[in-house]
């Protein structure tokens, strides 16, 4: 078959053209393994790195950065057509061994300096950043409500301003994003950083940031991420209004919570994706959505959030075997009824 044919079956085919393109984190294993690869190929427009391109991943080994399993990452992306997220320049998480200690002097060169490099190394070739990844934290305390970080630490508050300052320069066609978890949440904490999020980017906007889309990661638990959810609404609402686009980032939905019954875990697994993507569908202008990872067999939930009964959690599209998931199911309908909103509002 060719590839056309399989497309005409996949996901990125109910995301096309005026609607989100539909994307995958992928990892270097993912490329050798046929069965896996072809999937990506089959149902993916996008895909976006889930730990290679991270400063500690390319200075794992030594004091020298290796951009080789990025470099396989992107190269596969351009050969087959799809488009590149890059994921993430500075993330408080991703900071190699030899930075823990070092002095703020030379942690900020030297952060700036993989920024530089790695974002020149790839300019014209990626169509988007997350430049910078989880800044906010309500309870470090802070009236910004920025998360205590080594970057903050060493550069000051500007730092995100700097950053997207720098990597606009350097790859001036990639899409900045602005990336963020627990946004999506219920409890009275994300509204804290909803609104945390808003004061930000109503700040760094007014000084000229060129952040151009937020990013929100949605992580979500079956169970507990709300079918309504007027706050989360109201603040996407929000932030169009400030002129700034979404990508759904790092999409899962935990079952942890969910009973063993495998048919029940996958209906209210496929049930939380559909209300959600429905609702952030409706009302941001959403660049892509990606699933943290296309099947079961590739999540992090397992080691992060395992079930009490021991089973292997099921968060994802598609199942070990590769076959659509209710999940599947529920993403295809979320994103063709966006489809045919989108050219319904067009040709009004
Ligand atoms: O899924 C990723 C895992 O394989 C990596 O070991 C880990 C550390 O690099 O990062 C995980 O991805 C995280 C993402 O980069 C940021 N948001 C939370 C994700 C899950 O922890």
């Amino acid at each position: 078959m060719t590839q056309d044919g399989l497309k005409q079956y996949a996901l990125s085919s109910a995301a096309s053209h005026k609607t989100p393109l539909y994307g995958t984190a992928i990892g270097t294993s993912d490329l050798t393994l046929q069965p896996r690869s072809r999937a990506i190929l089959r149902h993916c427009n996008l895909v976006t790195s889930e730990y290679e391109m991270k400063w500690d991943a390319v200075f794992r080994h030594s004091h020298e950065p290796d951009y080789a399993a990025p470099d396989d990452l992107v190269a596969f992306a351009r050969d087959n057509g799809l488009a590149f997220h890059g994921h993430t320049l500075w993330w408080h998480e991703s900071i190699p061994a030899s930075h823990r200690e070092s002095s703020d002097k030379v942690f900020a060169e030297a952060a700036m300096q993989h920024l530089r490099v790695i974002t020149a190394r790839y300019a014209g070739q990626l169509h988007s950043w997350d430049v910078v990844n989880e800044v906010l934290e309500p309870a470090h305390g802070r009236d910004d409500g920025l998360r205590g970080t080594r970057f903050l630490n060493a550069m000051g508050p500007d730092y995100i301003g700097i950053a997207f300052q720098e990597a606009a320069a350097l790859d001036p066609n990639a899409t900045l994003v602005l990336n963020e978890m627990g946004l999506e949440y219920a409890h009275p904490e994300a509204e804290r950083k909803r609104r945390a999020m808003i004061a930000l980017l109503e700040r760094e906007l007014s000084r000229g940031t060129p952040i151009a889309c937020l990013g929100i990661q949605s992580h979500l638990t079956a169970m507990e991420q709300p079918r309504h959810h007027p706050d989360l609404r109201a603040f996407l609402r929000e932030i169009d209004g400030m002129g700034l686009s979404v990508m759904i980032t790092e999409l899962d939905v935990s079952d942890h919570l969910c009973p063993r019954d495998r048919a029940e875990r996958d209906r209210v697994v496929a049930d939380t994706y559909r209300a959600y993507l429905d609702l952030v569908l409706e009302e941001s202008t959403v660049l892509a959505v990606t699933t943290w990872g296309l099947s079961d067999d590739r999540t992090w939930l397992n080691a992060f959030r395992p079930r009490p009964d021991g089973s292997p959690q099921r968060p994802l599209p598609l199942d070990r075997a590769l076959r659509r998931k209710p999940a599947w199911h529920a993403i295809k309908a979320a994103l063709l009824k966006a489809a045919a909103h989108r050219n319904s509002t067009i040709s009004d």
